[in-house]
């Protein structure tokens, strides 16, 4: 008998991936909490339901969410990580010499304490000496901390229940207090196909903040639509900005697609400026 796992990515579009066996499964107190082993992605993380991440396409995720603001910024060393329980975030700063500090803020323990169990080459990270993990509320965390960070990322899930807040004026306030001068906040920002109104939300939220904001594209297959967005919102540097090269191996990531992902396609540009 085969079995598949069925993501509702819109009220009418749903993804389904055949797996071949459930490794864990979990009510937190905050959420479902899914780890499965799938035959197309394989070992997948789902939470409420929600594709997070697998392993087979995890990389163009992260390598974007991390080096886009770790290389536009000049010399990164104090960075917040909010959510990315899997660590795949956190792996891919990791590899940035200049950073000698992350701040991992993630509210549910045990997101962390099952993808260190189940997603080993997401998570090897975590026990880096650089990294402070902190089990706790990222929107919490950010109002207590001034002129800190030079890089916040925002590795969230999609805003449901408390995750809305993520996407509001007052928590991007406190992002901004929280970061040192010349410093990137950088969150996913949903598909600008399925998700459009909650990207242009959080563009234009994090604009009434930042001086500077622009989003930026990159394909994740297994998300809706598999054209995700991120936005960024900066104190100073040009988040387009890209680096000569790179010194270590990346997947996706290079310096002519970081560049790149910055033109967007017409009906994404109307989106944001409608
Ligand atoms: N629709 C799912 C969006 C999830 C974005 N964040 C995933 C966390 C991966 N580290």
């Amino acid at each position: 008998m085969e079995t598949w796992l069925t993501e509702n990515q819109t009220k009418n579009m749903r993804l389904s991936l055949r797996i071949k066996e459930i490794l864990h499964h979990e009510q937190t107190e905050f959420q479902e909490l899914v780890v499965v082993d799938t035959l197309e992605y394989g070992r997948m993380l789902v939470l409420d339901g929600a594709i997070q991440t697998t392993e087979r396409d995890e990389f163009t995720y992260h390598e974007m969410i991390a080096h886009v603001p770790a290389f536009a910024h000049p010399a990164p060393k104090r960075v917040c990580v909010i959510g990315g329980g899997d660590g795949g975030t956190v792996r891919e700063l990791l590899k940035h010499p200049s950073i000698e500090e992350i701040d991992h803020v993630e509210i549910d323990g045990k997101v962390i304490e099952a993808s260190r169990k189940y997603l080993p080459t997401l998570s090897s990270g975590l026990d880096d000496p650089r990294v402070n993990s902190l089990v706790t509320d990222g929107i919490k965390h950010v109002e207590s901390v001034e002129n800190r960070y030079d890089i916040i990322i925002v590795d969230s899930s999609d805003p449901v229940g408390p995750g809305v807040q993520l996407f509001e004026v007052p928590f991007y306030t406190n992002c901004y207090r929280a970061l040192a001068e010349g410093g990137l906040l950088v969150a996913q920002t949903e598909s600008p196909f399925s998700e459009a109104d909650l990207l242009v939300k959080a563009y234009r939220n994090i604009a009434q903040v930042f001086p500077q904001t622009k989003v930026y594209l990159a394909n994740v297959p297994t998300y809706p639509s598999g054209l995700w967005s991120f936005t960024c919102g900066s104190k100073g540097p040009d988040p387009a900005k890209a680096p000569e090269k790179v010194e270590f191996a990346t997947k996706y990531y290079t310096p002519e697609i970081h560049r790149a992902a910055f033109t967007l396609p017409p009906f994404v540009q109307e989106l944001l400026e409608g």
